[in-house]
């Protein structure tokens, strides 16, 4: 059974301007969509097709032989999360449980802001910043390519896509400013604590 390419969870220009309608159209429509027609090429007639794409993950991780069937299954993970990591009329501080659970591993919101600015412009290329909780506290977290913290016994919160297909057309090489705009402006944080609170 092929995966279904989920639908976007909001309109292709409603994140603008700080996310163009261009962008999505790219970014979802063609390298998101391309992500899960590989993957379903890569699983059809094999034992993984019946798998969750959590279960494909983490079933072919690590295996030298499997890298493209994880490349693109985690690809496709991460990016429905981030889109569902992103809103219009989000950003800014998040209140409730999880500002608390900010101020007590960061020590404020804006020290969680500089770190998540840090490890994205700290990526090396390609790759990914997330907020996870591991064990009691929040982290950011940085990852490489497709990599994706579902591996890593971690419970991922929020994503920012730090590949430049995410933001080129709007910011060129801007890497930091984009990312503040998606902090300042766009972060899902009811999803943040819809994650928190299934975790
Ligand atoms: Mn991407």
């Amino acid at each position: 059974m092929a995966y279904t390419f989920p639908t976007l969870p909001y309109e292709q220009d409603a994140l603008a301007p700080y996310i163009s309608a261009d962008t999505l159209s790219f970014h979802y429509g063609k390298h998101h969509k391309g992500y899960v027609d590989n993957l379903n090429k890569l699983i059809a007639g094999t034992e993984l097709d019946d798998f969750s794409l959590e279960d494909v993950i983490k079933h072919v991780v690590g295996k030298a032989d499997k890298v493209g069937i994880y490349n693109n299954a985690a690809q496709a993970w991460n990016h429905t999360f981030y889109w569902s990591s992103l809103k219009p009329g989000g950003g800014g501080k998040p209140t409730g449980t999880l500002a608390a659970m900010i101020d007590a591993s960061f020590g404020s919101y804006d020290t969680f802001k500089a770190e998540m600015l840090k490890a994205a412009a700290g990526q090396f290329g390609s790759g990914w910043a997330w907020l996870v909780k591991n064990g009691d506290k929040l982290e950011i977290v940085k990852t490489g390519n497709a990599d994706t913290p579902l591996t890593l016994g971690v419970v991922p919160l929020l994503t920012i896509d730090v590949w430049e297909h995410a933001y080129y057309l709007d910011y060129q090489n801007l890497r930091p400013k984009y990312t503040e705009t998606v902090i300042d402006s766009l972060l899902n944080w009811e999803f943040a604590e819809k994650n928190l609170a299934s975790a």
